[in-house]
């Protein structure tokens, strides 16, 4: 776009008038903020417009991308750089007197994800748009997003996230676009005159589904996308009016409220399943309608809808959407008179799966009572695929009954969601290498026999725009003024920094830049938390959900060792290390909750204690998510992907810090193995059991963490500390979660298994990061591979080899 500071300058002021009837100097910030989104809607709205026309006169394949969660962050500052007039608009409004980072602090991040997935489908979408790919994200408008986290006394204090107390100048209310979902209700089956069986639904319950739409500009491209948000309303006034005329106010609304609830608030629930009536209905109802919207905007286009598959593919993000199998054999069976097998044959064509997990527990699964009453018709539909596909294992394993029973969709009284996704999809990814292998050949190995072309792996990416050219401007103008601006379009060219990894004086600026995002955050923290950190220590940070896999617990326990081992020996020698994390626990997880505890407990001691003055220094910084993202990960010099082999499906936060120019300290899990490929050997650090050995362990047994405890003098000592409530403010019984997961439940996750392992990784970090010249030659070495990690990439193969785009 082109834009000039003057006309910016006239165009801004006109704005505070038109909207606010304010001018420069009487306007707030927060009007100032508002007008300026509106302003850039303004510069976008015709791309957006000039983006749709040009698909539908192209005949455009489109691929929708359904996911519950869409983790975005804050829109501004990233439509400012994809339109290229970032600084066209800083240096005009510094000369109206305005900083624009204050403005672009106003914006509340749109949080509705809970963590890796809905990142991942952020930055897809982010990706679609700067390829040019006629992408569309769906998902849900929740009016909470995920909770917002406090620290009280160590211990978390969730809050609802109302990200929508000031209005979002991103977004566009589509009634004309509204659709009507129904749930509930009786399947009417009568004969046609044509004699074909017919289905009709009656004495349903209704619930509007009404679309917000929001812009997804690609870079510098002229593209404008949209991710389309679905908002549960009444039909009407939604309430009882006789009952509303008598005075029974409370009572009228209830069903309003009722409706409401659907969209409401976003489940933050990181991998365990919970049978949840009101996230079936989520599920049901973002799908449904997304689905609904695609078929109308085809046939107003007289597109045939037995060729549904060669205009549009729909990608699953995981198993939440997985209602569009069954919901779309609907649509076109009941709503559109399509027979069955050419509706299957459509249906399976136009949808792709992804599934992000291999943790039994968070494999969704849904009581057939439960879902019978909330979605009868959809409940006979899934039968019937279930029917076919039961009598296609029959025939195939000669009536195998075992066979059957393990591939059923519906087994023991629920429905299997991911099982109902495979069968009804053309395509099923795991999200790294190794992830798709256990897949393949472990959890779903007999479906990767039956279907073995369905399976293939997509390793995840993330958005060199957001990760890189938005939360570190300082480290991409070394880039640029080291390799030119061809990498910001082209990632993998990130390569080209290879010839610097031996420069001295690239070495040296690069050290600079992350000196300057060090210091960043230190001040970041000082004013937050009012606790002073030392940028010239290294800056060592696990972020990421909170869970028992991820092992923030081993993290912890290590400082622990290294505390005892500064009491004990005041002049060990010591690299100065600051131990940053930052992580949300699901409310429920109390495990989870109690690693806060126990994280924020050994700071309390750790940060006040004279003896470890300027050595290690612990901060627990709240809230983490992706404006807090994007401040800490340029700063960190090492990036904690330790969680236990096998269990991190991919992980994405590694790739953002190996981006940022961090060493990983990692397990050989999820895309670790393939960061470890990339930089080689010297430039990461690896530790830990193989997904083998730990696969091997929990088919056969044979580890017992006791006897582990009794071994190792470190570990008894911590164990008994943290009996005792040594660690400051705690009482002594306060960690008897985390105790009895690691002894009575025989530490699941390995954690004290992989501690010795993981403590000669850390003493081989701190030498290395004493000879500043060769880590900084590491940090370089990751920058230059990390091109491939970029969402883009990743895109690309999307559209080639699964939505034929
Ligand atoms: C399920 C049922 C009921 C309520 C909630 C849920 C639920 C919600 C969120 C289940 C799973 C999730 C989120 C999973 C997730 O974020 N997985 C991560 O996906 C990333 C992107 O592929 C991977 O990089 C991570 O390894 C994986 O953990």
């Amino acid at each position: 776009m082109i834009l000039d500071t003057e006309t910016f300058k006239s165009d801004f002021k006109r704005k505070l008038i038109t909207m606010y009837r304010q001018s420069v100097d009487t306007a707030g910030d927060t009007l100032k903020y508002m007008a300026l989104g509106s302003l850039m809607m303004d510069y976008m709205s015709g791309a957006w417009h000039e983006t749709e026309t040009r698909y539908q006169s192209e005949c455009r394949k489109r691929v929708y991308y359904f996911s519950l969660e869409f983790l975005i962050g804050r829109l501004m500052d990233s439509a400012l750089i994809n339109l290229g007039i970032r600084d066209v608009v800083y240096e005009g409004l510094k000369e109206l007197g305005t900083d624009l980072k204050l403005l672009e602090d106003i914006e509340p991040d749109a949080g509705l994800g809970n963590g890796g997935l809905g990142r991942l489908a952020a930055c897809f979408i982010d990706s679609m748009a700067s390829l040019g790919i006629a992408g569309t994200g769906i998902g849900i408008r929740y009016r909470f997003g995920l909770f917002e986290q406090q620290i009280k006394n160590g211990y978390q204090i969730e809050s609802p996230d109302n990200w929508l107390k000031i209005a979002n100048v991103w977004e566009t209310r589509r009634d004309d676009e509204a659709c009507m979902v129904k749930f509930g209700g009786t399947p009417m089956l009568h004969w046609g005159d044509d004699g074909r069986l017919y289905v009709e639904l009656k004495d349903y319950e209704p619930i509007l589904a009404v679309p917000y739409d929001m812009p997804v500009p690609g870079f510098r491209n002229g593209t404008v996308n949209t991710l389309r948000l679905w908002s549960a309303e009444t039909d009407g006034p939604g309430f009882d009016f006789a009952m509303f005329s008598k005075g029974d106010h409370e009572k009228a609304i209830e069903s309003t409220n009722s409706v409401n609830a659907i969209t409401n608030v976003l489940y933050p629930d990181d991998s365990t399943e919970r049978g949840k009536l009101l996230r079936l209905k989520q599920e049901y109802f973002f799908t449904s309608a997304g689905l609904q919207s695609i078929l109308k905007g085809l046939k107003r286009e007289g597109f045939p809808l037995s060729r549904l598959h060669e205009r549009v593919a729909v990608h699953i993000n995981d198993t939440h959407p997985a209602l569009a199998v069954p919901e779309l054999m609907r649509l076109l069976i009941d709503e559109e008179g399509m027979g069955w097998d050419s509706a299957w044959n459509v249906t399976v064509n136009t949808i792709g799966y992804t599934n992000h997990t291999i943790l039994a527990e968070a494999l969704e699964k849904w009581n057939v009572p439960m879902f019978k009453k909330l979605l009868p018709r959809i409940y006979m539909i899934v039968e019937e695929i279930n029917r076919r596909f039961t009598g296609e294992l029959s025939r195939r394993y000669n009536g195998d009954w075992g066979k059957l029973a393990s591939m059923s969709i519906i087994q023991d009284g629920v429905v299997k969601m991911a099982y109902l996704a495979i069968v009804g999809s053309h395509s099923v990814n795991g999200v790294a290498e190794l992830h798709t292998e256990i897949l393949k050949n472990q959890e779903l190995r007999s479906f990767n026999e039956f279907y073995p072309d369905r399976f293939n792996n997509k390793t995840n990416g993330i958005s060199h725009r957001r990760w890189l050219m938005q939360a570190n401007p300082e480290l991409t103008a070394l880039i640029n003024e080291s390799i030119g601006c061809g990498w910001q379009k082209e990632p993998e060219r990130l390569s080209e920094l290879g010839r610097f990894t031996q420069d001295g004086a690239f070495l040296e600026k690069l050290r600079a830049v992350k000196l300057e995002k060090k210091r960043q955050l230190s001040s970041y923290i000082h004013e937050r938390l009012g606790i002073d950190v030392d940028p010239s220590s290294l800056f060592d940070i696990q972020v990421k959900r909170l869970h028992m896999y991820k092992r923030q617990l081993l993290n912890i326990l290590h400082v622990m060792y290294l505390y005892n081992k500064i009491c004990d020996d005041p002049k060990a020698e010591i690299q100065p290390r600051t131990f940053l994390f930052g992580a949300k626990a699901f409310p429920g997880y109390q495990l989870a909750k109690n690693t806060i505890k126990l994280i924020c407990t050994v700071a309390d001691r750790v940060n006040t204690d004279p003896a470890v003055k300027g050595r290690i220094k612990v901060v627990f910084i709240p809230n983490y998510g992706v404006s807090i993202a994007e401040k800490m990960i340029p700063a960190g010099d090492l990036s904690e992907q330790i969680s236990t082999a096998s269990k991190e499906a991919s992980g994405t936060g590694n790739m953002k810090f190996m981006m940022n120019g961090a060493v990983t300290i990692a397990t050989m899990d999820g895309a670790n193995v393939e960061i470890h490929r990339e930089v080689g050997d010297d430039n990461i650090i690896i530790f830990g059991m193989s997904s083998d050995e730990v696969i091997g362990y929990q088919n056969n047994g044979g580890y017992s963490a006791c006897e582990m405890l009794g071994k190792d003098a470190r570990l008894s000592r911590i164990i008994g500390q943290m009996k005792e409530g040594y660690f400051a403010a705690a009482p002594a019984n306060e960690f008897e979660l985390i105790i009895k997961h690691l002894t009575d439940d025989n530490d699941p996750y390995f954690t004290l298994r992989d501690f010795d392992s993981y403590v000669k990784a850390q003493e081989k970090v701190s030498g290395l990061y004493t000879d500043k010249v060769s880590w900084s030659r590491m940090s370089a070495v990751n920058i230059a591979r990390s091109g491939v990690f970029s969402s883009d990439n990743t895109i690309k193969r999307y559209a080639s080899e699964i939505w034929h785009v």
